[in-house]
Formats: structure tokens, C-alpha cells, sequence
């Protein structure tokens, strides 16, 4: 059986890239960049946080995310 929360913890690790355990818009832009996705803008980026973000700090913490994805 796969542990959800242990991969999603894998993931947000992956975009965390100063792993102060929130994500901001720049670090997801920058992933999606490695990741060959260009032309992400920094408003495409922070809309994209804003979705997840639930507690209006503009970024997006562990639980946040693992919500978002209905964990
Ligand atoms: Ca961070
Ligand atoms: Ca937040």
C-alpha cells in the first residue's frame, strides 16, 4: 500500500527548494521551469499558490498542500 502522505511529503520536498516548509510562488515557478514548462509568470505562479494557500499567507505550508490534494 503507498503511503499518500509520505509521497506527498516527497513532493512538496521537491518544490520546498530552501526547505522552510512553505511553498512561495517563486519556488514553484522555478520547478516547473526545470521541469521544461516555460513561460510560467510570477502572477500565473502566485494564482496557482493563492488556490491552494487556504490561510491568506500567500504561500502554501505541508498542510495546505496535502489538502489540496484531498489527503
Ligand atoms: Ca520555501
Ligand atoms: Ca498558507
Amino acid at each position: 500500500m503507498v503511503d499518500m502522505t509520505a509521497a506527498a511529503r516527497k513532493v512538496f520536498e521537491r518544490y520546498d527548494l530552501d526547505g522552510d516548509g512553505q511553498l512561495t510562488a517563486e519556488e514553484y515557478r522555478k520547478v516547473v521551469e526545470e521541469l521544461g514548462e516555460t513561460g510560467v509568470t510570477d502572477e500565473a505562479a502566485q494564482a496557482l499558490i493563492d488556490t491552494i494557500d487556504s490561510d491568506g499567507d500567500r504561500k502554501v505550508s505541508f498542510e495546505e498542500f496535502r489538502a489540496s490534494m484531498g489527503l
